[in-house]
């Protein structure tokens, strides 16, 4: 089943630095509707729960604390093909070997404090969508 939605995150790093309306602009400049929002701090726990896919990965344990760290903004957007486009617009998981002009590029530091998080596919990006917001925080 392919949708036009996909889920993000800007990350601790991204809001720490002030990059949320930086970001927000790229993304709303690359023709995402933004779906569902929210600023929030994930608990180690919900941060855990989110990441369970990557559990038995040596990076879990950093992985949950930094996205634990601080605060978040979580978003669904929408688009034609967006799963993939949005992946396209935040450039490679370590941000010294995503392209020029991409998210990762811009605003992130390391491959862990990577700045955004994006679906990986589209079953993910339902996933992630409903483990943030209800039907009635959807517009
Ligand atoms: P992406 O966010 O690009 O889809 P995933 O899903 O493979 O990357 O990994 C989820 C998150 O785990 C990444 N955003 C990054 O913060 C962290 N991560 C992935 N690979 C590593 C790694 N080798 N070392 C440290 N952190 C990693």
């Amino acid at each position: 089943m392919t949708t036009n939605r996909t889920f993000t995150m800007l990350k601790p790093d991204a809001v720490q630095n002030g990059h949320i309306g930086a970001i927000l602009a790229q993304i709303n400049k690359a023709g995402f509707k933004i779906i569902a929002m929210k600023y929030t701090r994930l608990s180690a726990e919900t941060a855990g729960e989110f990441y369970a896919v990557h559990k038995e990965r040596p990076f879990y344990k950093d992985l949950v604390s930094f996205m634990s760290s601080g605060p978040i903004v979580a978003a669904i957007l929408e688009k034609d093909n967006a799963v993939d486009d949005f992946r396209k617009l935040i450039g490679a998981t370590d941000p010294s070997k995503a392209e020029a002009g991409t998210i990762r590029n811009l605003f992130a530091k390391s491959i862990d404090a990577n700045a955004v998080h994006g679906s990986d596919s589209d079953e993910n990006a339902g996933i992630e969508g409903n483990f943030f917001f209800s039907g009635l925080e959807r517009f």
